[in-house]
């Protein structure tokens, strides 16, 4: 047993540290020890002297994996469990368990990471790709890591010799939430698929210690609590104390001469924390390649005050390390309070000044010559969170640098590019000036000095339009004066691209219309994918193995062949076959909201689900008005029971906790859910199920067990939809309006296999011109009037009329999201969708048709399109 392998007793160099000089960085404890946290950092901190430097011919050497063998796996488990987790196999526990396997799929991990780093030091060094993303909704890892690696079946068999179920173990892993929704599981299926592409990049983010919110529902409304997914162990995760970074906030700026005569200004900060750095490998498929997601924790420069605590106040004696180390405490949820607000700009400044020193200081080589960097790194801004990287490299370039000015900007401007991820302007960020010159003073200065370049350049290309330059100006002096953070990236980029073709459109027209008259060539788009590996061949196998035994294992890592299937859509048995994979994956939903929520789902139905975020403008509202449609005409007797297609709606979504109206919407939706589920009179035709805390854990059992996929959003304000993606290709038919990516997977999948209705974005802003008045829709539609009646009644909520009243209130006298004007369409188009279930056989020629012309949403063709016209780097290292 103890003889296993272990691969990095041969390696003594930390992957994506870069530097030519070969110094090296002992990853020794935190990689094979029983904690991947190192709680006597504190002991390294000031360790940033010259290092030792290994002799042995062995130090530069091959990495060696441990064997793909039953045996080999068997016995480096167990190695793990005994002297990992010092626990024999027979007084191990499940999370002992899960642990041990968890460090032994990452060891083999390890060994291609550090083959990654050292194929690539080989080579001339080439550019790379700096992610910067505040948030990374990860899912849940053994199970991807194991597919990556081809160790699946070794895994299993080895954990059947040791006498333990797998799956058991795979329940026990918390998934690490740290992203809000699309965004973040964006930035996850992008990073899988630089991986797997071989991109040369990092991505970089925020280890929070408490990922999005628990969701619970008591009395059917939401309640949060903390999502401490670390309280298990942590087992994906390497720190290196010894490579931490300081981060500083506050203080004050003043003039100074230097030696050379020179005028210069200093940065004088009050406070800093330290940046921990965690290391996450992030596995290419089946291709060898491991990559690093880098997040940062904070932690207090001093502990905590021995003076203080020996007296006795030991709140006092903390404080400042609460302080902190509060910097990476929490994902922030959207829509928050203004204490909540200054904490989130700390956020962003903690995760990028620690990420671009990283970069400089850590993964380019000790000589290295700033004047470079243009073809060394690209940052790419995921939205405006990590914007504020831009005054924090002219900051270096200036200040540790020397650099003048237009030498700093000019190298700046080549090595940021932003992707914007909405339409709604109060989703662009914006700091207020007092702020910023609180917590980041030479920011503050640098932005002025960026924005009066900027303006004198708008000056001098619009002579007098100064209305123009208002409105392009970085900094807003109304309803306050702010820095206006999207209009800063999209200064300082290289491309700023919109995440679907709609979007990017409606980017250049709207949003940042001024800026792309003026830098046309500046915006392009590159419309969102998924990754296939979590979203079809892990989460989907047996639809996955239909695939497979169709037309070939390589769609996986080539999606486009997908297209293959076309001609099956005619092809009676293989229909068969696909309708018995979504009958299995129906079972498999059955089972899984069984014994997680206790909910029981009807057979036979017509599974509708809508998972995303809770926002108005997603409009879930609209959803719930055609569940009340359909119980109203099963109940008033309009209809008889048994003509009705049966139907059961699944819905997932967190609203932020701040963010009242979503609040109330939830609470309806369970309320409607408790009434229709119990009321003999639906005789069994409608269901309405609200499983909660949606994730991606669930995700990946839902969706592939869908049939409808509802996408109705308002035109223009969807910026992309990811959610749309994953649907179409595990074969459930969308239910659409013609925004974000919905566009482009119905021109894809064609008209006649897609449930389009609503208005157009223009039609939007035409009625919104006009002036939108929802009450006239109410007035008009009998059905949309009985409807809302029904629920300002208080039929779904014990009679309280109250409890329902700002829900309908804010329908009838705002709808800002104009419901109820594409109320009747879409009742219509849900007609059409019932009819066409009817026909089962049509229904999966057109979802096997989905399937197959939608594999141009593979995020491996996202990032191939960043490569191409953003990054310009190197594939296949
Ligand atoms: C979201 C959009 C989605 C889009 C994802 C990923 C934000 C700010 N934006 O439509 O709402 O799919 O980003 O691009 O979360």
């Amino acid at each position: 047993m103890t003889d296993a392998p272990t691969p990095l007793d041969l390696v003594a160099e930390d992957p994506e540290n870069d530097r030519t000089d070969g110094a090296p960085v002992s990853l020794s404890e935190s990689t094979t020890g029983g904690t991947s946290e190192r709680t006597d950092g504190h002991a390294w901190r000031h360790e940033t002297g010259p290092r030792h430097t290994p002799t042995s011919t062995l130090a530069n050497g091959p990495v060696i994996s441990p064997p793909h063998t039953v045996d080999a796996f068997v016995k480096a488990f167990l190695h793990e469990l005994n002297f990992g987790q010092g626990v024999p196999l027979s007084r191990s526990s499940v999370n002992d368990q899960y642990l041990a396997l968890a460090r032994t799929v990452r060891s083999y991990l390890m060994a291609r990471w550090l083959e990654t780093a050292r194929r690539r030091r080989t080579d001339k060094p080439a550019k790379m790709v700096g992610y910067l993303s505040a948030e990374y909704l990860l899912g849940r890892q053994l199970d991807n890591a194991l597919l990556a690696t081809e160790l699946t079946d070794i895994a299993t068999e080895a954990m059947v010799a040791c006498g333990i179920e797998i799956d058991d173990l795979r329940q026990q892993e918390v998934e690490p939430g740290l992203g809000n929704g699309g965004l973040g599981r964006l930035a996850a299926c992008f990073i899988d698929s630089m991986a797997t592409l071989g991109a040369s990049s990092i991505a970089y983010g925020i280890r929070y210690e408490y990922g999005i919110f628990q969701q619970t529902f008591v009395d059917n409304r939401q309640v949060e609590k903390p999502d401490a997914w670390l309280s298990m162990g942590g087992p994906w995760g390497v720190v290196h104390p010894e490579m931490e970074v300081p981060v500083n906030f506050g203080g004050h700026v003043e003039t100074y001469v230097g030696e050379d005569g020179r005028e210069r200004r200093r940065w004088t900060p009050a406070w800093g924390v330290m940046a921990l750095r965690y290391n996450y490998m992030v596995p290419g498929y089946q291709n060898g390649v491991v990559n690093t997601l880098r997040l940062w924790r904070a932690r207090a420069t001093e502990s905590f005050d021995l003076h203080i605590f020996n007296a006795g106040d030991y709140a006092e004696a903390v404080r400042a390390q609460t302080f902190a180390e509060n910097i990476s405490k929490v994902l922030y949820p959207e829509d928050s309070t203004p204490q909540g607000k200054e904490l989130r700009l700390q956020q962003q400044y903690f995760f990028v000044a620690a990420s671009i020193k990283d970069f400089i200081q850590h993964t380019m080589p000790k000589d290295f010559d700033v004047r470079d960097l243009p073809e060394r790194i690209i940052f790419q801004l995921n939205d405006t969170h990590p914007v504020i990287g831009i005054p924090e490299l002219m900051r270096i370039l200036l200040d540790e640098h020397d650099l003048e000015w237009e030498e700093a900007w000019a190298i700046t401007k080549q090595c940021f590019a932003y992707t914007c991820h909405t339409l709604l302007p109060e989703a662009l960020e914006v700091w207020p000036v007092s702020l910023m010159e609180r917590l980041l003073p030479r920011h503050m200065e640098i932005i002025y000095r960026i924005n009066e370049d900027f303006v004198a350049e708008l000056r001098e290309t619009y002579p007098g339009d100064e209305l123009r330059v208002r409105r392009m100006s970085i900094i807003a002096d109304h309803p306050e004066r702010s820095v206006r953070m999207a209009h800063l990236a999209t200064v300082a980029s290289v491309k700023v691209n919109g995440v679907a073709a709609l979007h990017s459109e409606l980017l250049k027209e709207k949003v940042l219309n001024d800026f792309s008259e003026l830098w046309p060539e500046r915006f392009t788009n590159v419309t969102n994918g998924v990754t296939p590996r979590r979203f079809i061949k892990l989460s989907n196998p047996e639809q996955s193995k239909l695939i497979s035994d169709t037309i070939g294992k390589g769609w996986v890592a080539n999606l486009d062949r997908l297209e293959e299937l076309v001609g099956y859509a005619d092809d009676a048995d293989f229909r068969e076959k696909f309708r018995a994979v979504k009958a299995h994956n129906k079972t498999r939903i059955r089972n899984v909201l069984v014994s997680r929520d206790g909910i029981a789902l009807p057979e036979g139905h017509l599974l509708d689900v809508m998972v995303k975020r809770l926002h108005e403008y997603k409009r879930q509202s609209l959803k719930l008005l055609h569940i009340v449609t359909l119980y109203d005409r099963l109940i008033s007797g309009e209809v008889d029971p048994s003509t009705v297609t049966p139907r059961t709606v699944v819905f997932g979504a967190k609203a932020a906790p701040g963010y009242a109206m979503a609040k109330e919407t939830i609470f309806l939706i369970n309320s409607v859910a408790q009434t229709v589920n119990n009321d003999p009179r639906v005789d069994g035709r409608l269901f309405v199920a609200f499983p909660p805390n949606y994730n991606v854990t669930l995700a990946e059992k839902l969706i592939p067990a869908a049939d409808l996929s509802e996408q109705i959003s308002l035109a223009g304000k969807e910026a992309s939809g990811t959610g749309n993606m994953k649907f179409a290709l595990n074969g459930a038919l969308t239910i659409g309006t013609d925004d974000g990516a919905n566009v482009e997977i119905r021109q894809l999948v064609g008209d006649e296999n897609f449930f389009l209705f609503g208005m157009t974005e223009p039609e939007v802003a035409e009625l919104q011109a006009k002036g939108y008045r929802p009450g006239e829709y109410y007035e008009r539609d009998p059905q949309l009037r009985r409807a809302i009646d029904l629920i300002a009644s208080g039929h779904f909520t014990k009679g309280s009329r109250d409890a329902v009243s700002s829900f309908v209130g804010d329908l009838l006298y705002n709808d800002r999201f104009l419901a109820l004007a594409d109320y009747a369409a879409y009742i219509e188009a849900q007609d059409k969708v019932e009819a066409a279930y009817g026909d089962q056989d049509n229904w999966s020629r057109m979802a096997i048709l989905n399937v197959a012309r939608t594999g141009f949403f593979s995020s491996d063709r996202s990032i191939r399109d960043y490569i191409d016209r953003i990054w310009h780097v190197k594939t296949g290292v």
